[in-house]
């Protein structure tokens, strides 16, 4: 490279870091720190006694006043770009309605889609940017965004081209994701493999060809699509060269989980009904657990996916927001992690270590993101807090200082 490389050295100093580098142990704890910024990239990240002098000199510095910085913070689970809301269907539910009587009324996900179809590219950016914002507002620098309200070839292209140009609307890094196979829209009601032979023969290719997606998805359930069809759809992801993961064992256990994992899976997301067997073929896969605790909370989910499990196994375990208008309308990574300890026991580390460095593994963005290292993108957020316990005790507070994305 040219010798841009050596100049225009950036130091946050006098910083406590949360490094999250697998070398170090637990967090990565690092009193009394110092992160050395070239060129977009993290050149150094370890105590400030041990910068190299070459780095340190005329480097630009920053006083931190041993504030504490952590990698940016990332959300590998959201359906972000959507158009419209569901807070009628959630009145209605509050006042008892069931579900046919919500779908009846014209709720559920088919108004979703209703509204997405009708919905604008730009129209879904305007209405996606809020959510986003909140987002970034708590220190996030890499979020995932599905498709999947669509559920035509036009209105999957328009929500992921509209998912692509997000990125340049804010400064953050943004994967995408195939969802067509999300739900049977109201006119294949009686056609399945019509709509699955639509998503494969038809939609996928037009992904594929315009490079719109890092991966597929798909929702495995019984209200959507079974083992054997979501088979069909990764054996063609395969075929292009994507990447899958999973809506898995939400609802009940299809095997969800083990699925994801015979095709080596990036991640499995929800798993409240996943069994051991699934756990077991995760760890041996490295397919990641996304729990998505928002999810589990909004629909009054009383399964708690086995945590307990994914430990013993050594499955890595992320957390996100599933951002979406039906079961999650919620755009808090911080409330996430709160609701991952509270709801779930998981500890602050997991947590912590669950929007960051695990949810980059579950994008497969571990070499670039997720943690303090020499090599990796500088992202990363400064906060006002003691420790970093107070970044999942608290709810409904933000103590974010700044945020830093690729060195800015
Ligand atoms: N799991 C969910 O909880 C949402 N999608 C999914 O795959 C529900 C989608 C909706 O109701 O809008
Ligand atoms: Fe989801």
């Amino acid at each position: 490279m040219t010798d841009e490389n050596t100049k225009a050295v950036r130091i946050w100093r006098n910083a406590r870091l949360a490094t999250f580098a697998p070398e170090r142990e637990g967090m990565g704890i690092v009193e009394k720190g110092a992160l050395a910024v070239a060129n977009s990239r993290i050149v150094f990240a370890g105590a400030e006694g041990d910068l190299p002098a070459e780095l340190a000199a005329g480097a630009e510095t920053i006083d931190c006043e041993g504030r504490w910085i952590t990698p940016g913070l990332i959300d590998c689970h959201t359906h972000i770009v959507h158009a419209g809301n569901r807070a009628r269907e959630f009145e209605m539910r509050l006042s008892g309605a069931t579900y046919e009587e919500i779908a009846r009324a014209g709720g559920g996900i088919v108004s979703s889609v209703a509204a997405v179809r009708a919905a604008s590219e730009d129209q879904l950016i305007a209405e996606s940017l809020p959510r986003l914002d909140a987002l970034i507002a708590e220190g996030l620098t890499t979020v995932e965004i599905k498709s999947g309200y669509g559920l035509d070839v036009e209105s999957e292209l328009k929500s992921l081209r509209a998912a692509r140009r997000l990125e340049a609307e804010r400064a953050v890094s943004v994967r995408t994701t195939f969802l067509g196979a999300h739900a049977l829209p109201p006119e294949f009601k009686a056609d399945r493999t019509g709509y699955l032979d639509l998503v494969i023969d038809k939609m996928l290719p037009a992904v594929a060809a315009e490079k719109l997606a890092d991966a597929v998805d798909g929702f495995c359930e019984g209200i959507a699509f079974s083992p054997e069809e979501i088979e069909r759809l990764f054996v063609a992801a395969e075929k292009h060269g994507l990447a899958v993961k999973l809506h898995a064992d939400q609802l009940s256990n299809l095997g969800g989980a083990a699925l994801a994992a015979k095709h080596h899976a990036l991640s499995a997301d929800h798993l409240e009904y996943t069994d051991e067997a699934g756990a077991a073929a995760m760890a041996a896969a490295g397919t990641v657990a996304v729990i998505l605790p928002g999810a589990f909370y909004f629909i009054r989910e009383t399964r708690k996916p086995p945590i307990d499990l994914f430990r013993r196994h050594g499955v890595a375990m992320a957390l996100a927001t599933d951002v979406n208008p039906g079961t999650s309308p919620l755009t808090s990574l911080l409330l996430t992690m709160n609701m991952g300890a509270t709801l779930f026991s998981m500890t602050v580390e997991e947590c912590l270590s669950g929007v960051t460095r695990e949810a980059a593994r579950a994008l497969g963005l571990l070499s670039e993101v997720g943690t303090l290292e020499a090599g990796k993108f500088a992202d990363f957020a400064i906060w006002n807090i003691e420790s970093p316990a107070e970044l999942v005790y608290r709810m409904g507070f933000n103590p974010l200082f700044k945020r830093v994305y690729r060195g800015n």
